[in-house]
């Protein structure tokens, strides 16, 4: 009996420690997150930002051999191809001479228009984009910022 009670007092001193460090913790979380919230919107990742982007394949190549986004944003790029008859698409590559591609747009016969969505990288540096069906006449420098 007595062993008993001593028991339930030590599971009521247990619960009431866990409720205070439960209790403790969410203080401090809404007190570290509240500011970083406001401070930095640019680099929390619900806080990141969309650019929309076109590239128009015309006569087998585009007509940009450049596009900028800024790292982490979800990149809308209206893909135009007028070429009749013709495929094209858009592909993301780490750079020129890597093999692995990032972004890998659906390929569309022209004339038609499409949109690809992808995230940019992370990172800011230069990567590189081109037509999967003409790697080399297609190409240009994807700048993440
Ligand atoms: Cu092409």
């Amino acid at each position: 009996m007595k062993s008993w009670r001593i028991l339930g007092l030590v599971l009521v001193a247990i619960s009431a420690l866990l409720l205070l460090a439960a209790a403790c913790g969410e203080d401090e979380d809404e007190g570290d997150g509240a500011p970083t919230a406001t401070d930095s919107d640019g680099a929390s990742p619900a806080g990141r930002g969309e650019v929309e982007l076109d590239l128009t394949a015309q006569n087998t190549s585009y007509d940009k051999d450049e596009l900028m986004a800024e790292a982490g944003t979800d990149v809308k790029l209206t893909f135009n191809n007028k070429d009749n008859g013709i495929q094209h698409n858009f592909a993301l590559y780490e750079s020129k001479d890597s093999d692995e591609e990032l972004f890998e747009g659906d390929i569309i016969t022209g004339p038609e228009t499409t949109t690809y969505e992808f995230t940019a990288p992370e990172e800011p540096g230069t990567y590189f984009f081109h037509c999967d069906i003409h790697p080399t006449a297609m190409q240009g420098d994807f700048v993440v910022e």
